[in-house]
């Protein structure tokens, strides 16, 4: 199999295993819809797809890690949905399609994202796959990464910084916890699937790391230089919003040498394990991305 038939094999488990999900929710109508809606719109499903394979890579079933893979999709659709609303970036388009409150009305949109959030922690407290304490772990993982001292908090120093120039070190901290704790979380809840404690749960955070600072100044490189029809979201918004970034500290030219030293890096942390080429891969396809 190739990487990217492997990845569509990913994406396509991942899509599969929200729609049932979706489907098995009750009460259906608007909410059920709205949630819907953003859950199944085109996203890459990057997150998910690591959980899968770090669960692979240590040894793990994939059919093992998806729940939680998902419920980790969950709560980023619900972050992608509040981050969309006009007390937050205000923006229309996201995936190429209106944001989810120009469709449904900011009350249900908020609702949606509430949802999204809530049951994605039901769903790792019922994975009848797992032993308790791992579903215990799972929660704990998901939480620290998305709560108040992960993306929440990456989410209000960024508010906080817009109009105001900030240091290097403050801006990866924003990125960090607002885009790093949640890449980090998908593969931490891979290990916690697979019941890994050791060398490769480290390995693979250490991975997660460095991919997700990658991922962040691309998708910072991208906001100034990518087109809306690629991106399917309107560019220049960190501008726009004077918000400082990695771009407009360091330029492009510096930024796009960072996400190939910070890929390398990555691919460097999980040298050791001979089932590393799939992720090595995506680490490089990541850096190159154009959405
Ligand atoms: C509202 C609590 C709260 C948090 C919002 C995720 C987020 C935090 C804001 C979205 C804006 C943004 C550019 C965040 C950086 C993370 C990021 C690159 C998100 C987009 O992730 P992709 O590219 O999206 O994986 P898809 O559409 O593929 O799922």
């Amino acid at each position: 199999m190739t990487h990217e038939t492997q990845l569509q094999a990913d994406q396509v488990l991942v899509e599969e295993w929200l729609q049932k999900h979706l489907d098995s929710l009750w009460p259906f109508g608007k909410l059920v819809e709205s949630m819907g809606y953003s859950l199944l719109s085109g996203g890459k499903r990057i997150r998910p797809v690591l959980t899968l394979e770090a669960c692979r890579l240590c040894g793990g079933r994939a059919e093992t890690a998806l729940p939680l893979a998902c419920a980790l999709e969950m709560v980023h659709t619900y972050s992608l949905i509040h981050d969309d609303l006009p007390c937050m970036d205000d923006d229309d388009l996201r995936r190429g399609k209106p944001t989810n409150h120009r469709v449904f009305g900011q009350a249900t949109a908020v609702l949606a994202g509430d949802a999204l959030l809530t049951n994605a922690f039901e769903v790792l407290a019922k994975t009848p796959e797992l032993p308790p304490e791992c579903q215990i772990q799972a929660v704990r993982c998901l939480a620290e990464a998305a709560g108040p001292a992960g993306m929440v908090a990456g989410q209000i120093l960024d508010m906080d910084g817009a109009g105001r120039t900030l240091s290097f070190d403050q801006i990866r901290k924003i990125e960090t916890l607002k885009t790093g704790r949640m890449i980090m979380a998908a593969l931490e809840l891979g290990c916690i699937a697979a019941g890994e404690n050791g060398d490769r749960r480290l390995a693979l955070l250490t991975y997660g790391e460095k991919l997700g600072l990658a991922f962040q100044i691309q998708d910072d490189i991208l906001d100034q230089e990518g087109e809306t029809e690629e991106l399917g979201k309107p560019v220049g918004s960190d501008l726009k919003q004077g918000k400082a970034t990695f771009v407009s500290l360091a330029g492009a030219d510096a930024c796009r040498k960072m996400v190939e030293d910070l890929t390398d890096e990555a691919a460097a942390a999980i040298a050791p394990y001979k089932e590393r080429e799939f992720l090595c891969w995506l680490a490089e396809m990541l850096a190159e991305r154009r959405n």
